[in-house]
Order: C-alpha cells, then sequence, then structure tokens
C-alpha cells in the first residue's frame, strides 16, 4: 500500500514557527532593512509592467528584475544605487535551524502584498545553486500559496500560509512551479497597515 504524500516531496512546512513576539522584533528589523533599501516596484521583462508585490532586499547579492535586464542578481538597489544593508543576525538564525544549508545565504528578498497584490506561478532559478534550499518567512496577513510540480500544467495543490510559518523548499520542491493567488486581508493584527511580507532566504552562488 502507498498513499501520495499530504505535503509535497521536499517541502518541510512549519506552521507557527515563530511565536508573536519573534514576529513583532522580525517586523522591525525589516522596518529598519526597508529604511535604508525602500521598497520599490519592480517591472516584469521585456513589456516593463509593473508587478503588484513591491520589493527590496537584504544581503551580498539581491533579486531585481525590470523591463530592459530583466531577472537577475544585483550587489545595488535599483533605484538608490545603494549596496544592499547586511542579512540581520536574526534571520540568519532561521536560516541555520532550518535549512540544514552548511553555507549562509546571500540574498534575502523582502516582498511586500498590499491586499490586492498576487505573484503569478513562476519557477525560481535565477541563482546559479539550484540545490540549495530557500527558507521563506511569512508574516501579517495569511495568504493562498499555491505549489505544482516542474512542468507549468502539472496539478497543483494550495496552502494557507499565516504569519508565522516558515516553509523550507528544497530537494525536489526547489525546481516546482508556485505562486501567490491571494491575500487574505485583515486577518493578521501583526501589521499596522496591514498587508503581507514574505522574506525569502536564498544561497546565490555555487557552493564552495
Ligand atoms: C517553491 N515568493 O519570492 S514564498 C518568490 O510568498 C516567491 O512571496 C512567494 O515565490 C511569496 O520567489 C512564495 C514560498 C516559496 C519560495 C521559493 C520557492 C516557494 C518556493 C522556490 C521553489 C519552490
Ligand atoms: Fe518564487
Amino acid at each position: 500500500m502507498s498513499k501520495a504524500p499530504s505535503v509535497p516531496e521536499g517541502l518541510g512546512f512549519f506552521p507557527g514557527y515563530l511565536d508573536r513576539r519573534e514576529q513583532e522584533r522580525l517586523v522591525e528589523t525589516i522596518r529598519s532593512v526597508v529604511a535604508s533599501a525602500p521598497l520599490y516596484t519592480p517591472e516584469m521583462p521585456r513589456t516593463g509592467k509593473p508587478m503588484s508585490v513591491r520589493m527590496t532586499n537584504c544581503g551580498a547579492l539581491g533579486w531585481v528584475t525590470d523591463r530592459d535586464g530583466g531577472y537577475r542578481y544585483q550587489k545595488t538597489h535599483p533605484r538608490t544605487g545603494a549596496p544592499w544593508p547586511p542579512i540581520p543576525e536574526r534571520l540568519l538564525g532561521i536560516w541555520r535551524d532550518v535549512s540544514g544549508d552548511e553555507q549562509l545565504p546571500e540574498a534575502c528578498l523582502v516582498n511586500f502584498y498590499d491586499d490586492d497584490a498576487r505573484m503569478g506561478l513562476h519557477q525560481d532559478k535565477d541563482e546559479q545553486n539550484l540545490v540549495a534550499p530557500v527558507v521563506s518567512i511569512s508574516l501579517g496577513d495569511a495568504c493562498l500559496f499555491r505549489i505544482g510540480g516542474t512542468e507549468r500544467k502539472d496539478p497543483t495543490k494550495s496552502f494557507r500560509l499565516e504569519s508565522g510559518d516558515i516553509v523550507v523548499l528544497g530537494g525536489a520542491s526547489r525546481l516546482r512551479f508556485h505562486g501567490v493567488d491571494r491575500i487574505y486581508p485583515s486577518t493578521s493584527t501583526l501589521l499596522k497597515n496591514g498587508g503581507r511580507i514574505n522574506l525569502t532566504l536564498r544561497r546565490v552562488g555555487l557552493n564552495t
């Protein structure tokens, strides 16, 4: 006898990993990142269509996209030209605790979703390193997260991600298509003005 696993292979789902106090501390930490590296509106490659999610980064490298340059990692903020601020020690600690990876992340993408923002189904493959896991931290309002297979047409499963949840995408899940279908407004009191923050910690370069 065998049955299909209820969580896709290679996906570590840790609901409620961060308690309220730790979530509040992280929000303060992210506020200081955003104070030096402001959220901005990224553009889709080629069309220049604005994304609904606003973004910034911390770490040696940050993920950016615009009409002319497309998806890429770079060392500086696309609006201010300044280097990204360092990844706060608190986030490195979470990475050490959950990633199972020996090396530290080089990039932390900060996604901010307002009530109407969403993220279409996509694969994360702009990293040279597609072996290291990605660690995702959710803060603020809940969302409906969807994850499929390695082909766009593969069947998908949906999960509600709540504030304080951590997802580790490794192994067979690292190249799965995934996206955020919707935000559930006013489902958390963590962010005074509402919305959802997602942090993704990543290794970008090859392991040395
Ligand atoms: C599955 N962010 O930034 S996090 C992204 O909630 C991104 O903001 C979403 O997709 C968000 O690229 C989803 C969960 C996540 C992150 C990376 C993945 C799922 C993943 C990489 C591979 C497979
Ligand atoms: Fe992604």
